[in-house]
């Protein structure tokens, strides 16, 4: 019988991301410390005020240019290509640093923020520019009917039924730079102690849920990430 590889889970958060310039949520100066997020982030604020929604997608969209991935996103695509047994990356950020670090087994699962969602016909498109109320859908042509690709609080987040299924037979399940405060995301290590994962936090200080892990590293995310993925690709 050949030798089992472990399968590994791992989520990551707005934590990845801080040292590749783009904003963190809870942090001081985070997005959240300065936009209520009822105001920008949810259903009822898009339905209410559309114009202010899409302004600060578009300000946070233009704010993407020039952004490169890290050395904690480039260690995660050498991870996955590099590790013999199932490598699922899931995402909580809505930035494209993971896919062009070169992950390729990757779940957004609260979207993209670099992509236009067409509720009149239900397509996605790549989105770079700004969302105007005359934009049009790139296949509908349809106007008025885009917003961000992006999973508002409220909504149901992307790829749940996949991500699940693999947190069940995750071997390894581990969470980088996220505060565990948005759930879905942050009930993923319960499943996964459930499943008799072995869990770890890599983040920059302990989370709230820093208990629940059988391992923790603490710093930034681009020097515990590569750390760990050369430690685990050489010994495990
Ligand atoms: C849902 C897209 C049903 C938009 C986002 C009351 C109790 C419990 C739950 C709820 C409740 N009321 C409502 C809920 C549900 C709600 C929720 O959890 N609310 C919270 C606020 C209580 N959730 C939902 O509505 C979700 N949908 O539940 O559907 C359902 C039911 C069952 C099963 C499935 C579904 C939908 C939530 C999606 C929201 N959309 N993003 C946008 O971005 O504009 S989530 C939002 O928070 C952010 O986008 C971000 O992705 C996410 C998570 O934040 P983090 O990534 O963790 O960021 P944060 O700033 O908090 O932390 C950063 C961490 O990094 C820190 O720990 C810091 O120390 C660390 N760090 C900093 N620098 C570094 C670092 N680490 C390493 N290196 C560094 N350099």
């Amino acid at each position: 019988m050949s030798e089992h590889k472990p399968s590994i889970v791992i989520l990551t958060g707005a934590g990845i991301s801080a040292e590749s310039g783009i904003a963190t949520f809870r942090d001081k100066d985070g997005v959240w410390s300065k936009f209520k997020l009822e105001d920008f982030a949810t259903p009822e604020a898009f339905e209410r005020d559309p114009v202010k929604v899409q302004h600060f997608y578009n300000e946070r969209r233009a704010g993407m240019k020039g952004k490169q991935p890290n050395a904690a996103h480039e260690a995660l695509a050498r991870l996955e290509k590099e590790h013999e047994g199932e490598v699922l990356l899931v995402t909580q950020n809505i930035d494209d640093l993971h896919d062009r670090a070169g992950s390729k087994n990757l779940i957004h699962m609260h979207g993209e923020l670099l992509k236009a969602w067409c509720t009149g016909c239900d397509m996605r498109s790549a989105w770079l520019e700004d969302i105007e109320t005359e934009s049009s859908c790139a296949f509908c042509g349809q106007k008025g009917s885009l917003r961000p690709d992006v999973v508002w609080f409220g909504e149901m987040p992307y790829q749940m039924d996949q991500i699940f299924d693999a947190l069940e037979r995750a071997d390894i399940f581990i969470s980088i730079g996220t505060s565990g405060a948005v759930y879905p995301a942050a009930g993923f290590v319960d499943a996964a102690n459930q499943a008799g994962a072995r869990t770890i936090e890599l983040n920059l200080e302990p989370s709230d849920g820093s208990y629940l892990f059988d391992e923790v590293a603490h710093g930034p995310a681009t020097e515990v990430v590569p750390n760990w993925v050369e430690w685990f690709l050489k010994e495990a």
